[in-house]
């Protein structure tokens, strides 16, 4: 088992309809490690730094509104592959292409209302870790339930 690390957040929907709890538990129970949380208000300027690649694009200023609309969940997760089984789980941009099973297909209408952010690579994944977290807030331990998740 390689780990990776991966950055996920519940959006500013996902909290305002209590489904914090119901996201964390389908990573919880896929085998994905909790390795820091955090509950807060994004500020604009991080806001619009985590998303930069999108600047210029129809919907980025209702994004940026979106996204520092109300607290968020942010977390990092790690697992073998995290950053590509999370996205997985959490299915298509768009949830009425996600397929039912995923995060966005069973409980998200419409993309600008999707519930849940994931870093696209390993490499966005660092850059958005470091965004949210101060490298003290990562927490390193055993945790004894690995050793019934991988071989
Ligand atoms: P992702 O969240 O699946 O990685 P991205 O293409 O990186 O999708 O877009 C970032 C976020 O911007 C989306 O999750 C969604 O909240 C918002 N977004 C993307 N495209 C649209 C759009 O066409 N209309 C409204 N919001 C959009
Ligand atoms: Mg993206």
């Amino acid at each position: 088992m390689a780990a990776e690390q991966t950055y996920l957040m519940v959006k500013p929907d996902g909290v305002q309809r209590g489904l914090c709890g119901d996201i964390i538990s389908r990573f919880e129970k896929r085998g994905l490690k909790i390795v820091a949380m955090k509950f807060t208000v994004i500020k604009k300027e991080t806001a619009e730094n985590h998303y930069g690649e999108h600047k210029g694009k129809g919907f980025y200023d209702s994004l940026i509104s979106y996204i520092t609309s109300g607290p968020v969940l942010a977390m990092v997760l790690e697992g073998d592959n995290a950053v590509s089984v999370c996205r997985n789980m959490m299915g298509k941009t768009n949830p009425q292409e996600a397929p039912v099973g995923t995060i966005r297909g069973d409980f998200a209408m419409v993309t600008g209302m999707n519930l849940i952010h994931g870093s696209d690579s390993p490499e966005s994944a660092k850059r958005e870790i470091s965004l949210f977290f101060r490298p003290e807030e990562l927490v390193a331990y055993k945790r004894t339930a690995d050793e019934w998740i991988y071989e």
